[in-house]
């Protein structure tokens, strides 16, 4: 089955999971305008993405199970892996409606962030709230009879943690007010990007499509965790990089690191690589709300070759991931090929 066709038939899915979900409104008797309100919030930031992340859960549950093609699933295993896939866009979209908001965001997925349309603004934080809400509403629906249902609801409460840990240290780090570029460095970018991104993106989907195949051994699940977290940094490595050399056409978002002040892995090289002119032009122009300030801090990325030693980066982080994905221990049933399929979706991605 060919790729668009594979991400038509999960879309396909999301309808009837939102009528599931207006349907627990209406049993409590929220009145009609409510309902309405949820599903136009479901429908505006769930869907529309690559949608990646969904759509590994069923990959990977297609290759532990040993099919040949998603498309070989029975309809009824389909159905339920595709809604843990949807699950995991769901706790996505509760992420990036908040993460707009405190990164003063302009535009996501090609339209205006769900904070910044019309009759929205900050009812996008209750909204934000609904959406993780519902991933708990679906699991208890479609999964309270299985034996590994507690597991799986504890898998997404500890990433969710785990991201919000890393999304308060890549704020934190970035106040608004005080640019203290001093206070960036590899490491602390290293943690941030692990925390924010890594679990939840990459470790997520897999552990998920795992437990339902019943391949959860713990030294599976850490075998799996091992390639993943820093396949999930690479993949954030990815983010910066295209938040400042990526066009808005591209990738769907405006970039907003620069004037954000966020410790990114771009200026992090930058920092690296910097003469002291070109650390106080940094010093100078990095973190302030000015596009003039911005473009003087992207003429110096260029100046830099920052492109380039990103490259190396990506050539060197591939070469290592695919060397340890060849160790991988399959004696309990885990395929190495999970990861290598991942690897294939992010390596040299633009968007
Ligand atoms: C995103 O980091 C992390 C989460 C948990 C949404 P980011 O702000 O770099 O993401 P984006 O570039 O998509 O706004
Ligand atoms: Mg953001
Ligand atoms: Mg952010
Ligand atoms: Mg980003």
């Amino acid at each position: 089955m060919s790729k668009e066709s594979n991400r038509a038939k999960f879309v396909a899915e999301f309808p009837e999971l939102v009528k599931e979900l207006k349907s627990v409104l209406t049993g409590y008797g929220m009145p009609a305008e409510a309902v309405k309100w949820y599903e136009d919030s479901l429908n505006y930031n769930t869907p529309g993405g690559k949608l990646n992340r969904g759509l590994s859960v069923v990959d990977t549950y297609a290759i532990l199970k040993g099919y040949a093609s998603v498309d070989d699933l029975p309809v009824e295993v389909y159905k339920k892996v595709a809604l843990l896939g949807w699950c995991i866009e769901l706790l996505q979209a509760y992420f990036l409606v908040a993460d707009d908001m405190m990164d003063q965001s302009i535009t996501r997925r090609g339209q205006p962030c769900w904070y910044r349309v019309k009759e929205v603004g900050d009812i996008a934080i209750n909204d934000a709230f609904m959406l993780e809400g519902a991933i708990y509403v679906l699991l208890k629906k479609h999964f309270r009879q299985e034996p590994y249902y507690v597991d799986l609801i504890e898998l997404f409460h500890d990433v969710t943690f785990q991201t919000e840990l890393g999304q308060l240290l890549d704020l934190i780090t970035a106040p608004e007010d005080k640019v203290d570029l001093s206070k960036f460095s590899l490491e602390k970018h290293s943690f941030i990007v692990t925390f924010k991104t890594a679990y939840y993106s990459f470790y997520l989907p897999v552990a998920l499509a795992m437990y339902v195949a019943g391949i959860s051994d713990p030294k599976d699940l850490q075998q799996a965790h091992d390639v993943l977290i820093p396949l999930g940094e690479y993949f954030q490595i990815q983010d910066d990089y295209l938040d400042c050399f990526g066009t808005a056409e591209q990738i769907g978002k405006i970039g907003t690191d620069i004037q954000d002040n966020k410790c990114s892995w771009v200026v992090n090289k930058a920092l690296q690589l910097a003469s002291p002119e070109q650390r106080k032009l940094l010093d100078e122009n990095y973190g302030k709300k000015d596009a003039e300030c911005e473009a003087r801090c992207k003429k110096l990325f260029h100046d830099l070759d920052i492109q380039k030693h990103y490259q190396a980066y990506e050539e060197k982080v591939a070469q290592d991931l695919r060397a340890k994905i060849a160790q991988t221990d399959e004696s309990r049933g885990f395929r190495a090929q999970v990861l290598t399929a991942f690897l294939n979706k992010v390596y040299k991605r633009s968007k």
